[in-house]
């Protein structure tokens, strides 16, 4: 049995200062809104009602944090890139995420989901930009791979690789078929050693 399976749900933070203890190391999911990173979570943990989903796009507001071990964290962050939210909320969501980015020393790589039928957009290249600033170790993952073929797999998966080049692994995932989950785990083994 994965130790992923081990993880209990900590706190929602949606002030700086409800943040764990900075301690440690953890590994962030950022991502559009729908794109899927609370699906993720509980696939990679493997526990399926872990992290809250929704088909209402912009359910997670709060920063999720859980943990495997003490100090051993995966941070669920509220989805970005939904235009519905009323812009109070966008400007929160803003401060409450770069608060976060430039604080967390804890942070120690960052998965970032992209719907494999959309992916590369705007606010997923200023999430890579951030991560670069930051010097942290980036994995995207092409989320909802069930809804494309094979071929059509592998073309995104090309392109991405190409377009963010260095900066960041990418590989397909399904938290509907499970597809990926060992190796999103690999990813995350190496960013959570623990310091
Ligand atoms: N077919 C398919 N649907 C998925 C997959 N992963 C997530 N979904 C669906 O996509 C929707 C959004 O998933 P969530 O995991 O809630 O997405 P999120 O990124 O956490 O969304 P926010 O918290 O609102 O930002 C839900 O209806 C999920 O069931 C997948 O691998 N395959
Ligand atoms: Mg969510």
């Amino acid at each position: 049995m994965s130790y992923y399976t081990r993880v209990e749900y900590l706190l929602g933070a949606w002030q700086a200062a409800q943040f764990p203890d900075d301690q440690g190391v953890e590994v962030a999911f950022a991502g559009r809104s729908n794109s899927g990173k609370s699906s993720a979570i509980n696939a990679i943990t493997g526990r399926i009602a872990l992290a809250r989903t929704s088909k209402t796009p912009g359910r997670t507001q709060l920063i999720n944090f859980f943990s495997m071990q003490p100090h051993q964290r995966l941070v669920d962050l509220p989805g970005y890139g939904f235009a519905k939210v009323p812009p109070a909320m966008q400007q929160h969501w803003h401060e409450l995420m770069v608060s976060y980015f430039e604080q967390r020393q804890s942070l120690t790589g960052l998965v970032i989901l992209m719907d494999s039928r959309h992916p590369l957009k705007d606010t997923d290249l200023q999430m890579l930009e951030w991560a670069q600033q930051r010097q942290l170790r980036c994995h995207i993952l092409l989320s909802k791979a069930d809804k494309l073929t094979q071929s059509e797999g592998m073309k995104v998966m090309r392109e991405v690789r190409n377009a963010v080049g260095e900066t960041a692994t990418a590989q397909l995932f399904s938290a509907t078929t499970r597809r990926g989950v060992d190796e999103a785990r690999r990813f995350l083994d190496d960013c959570l050693k623990v310091k």
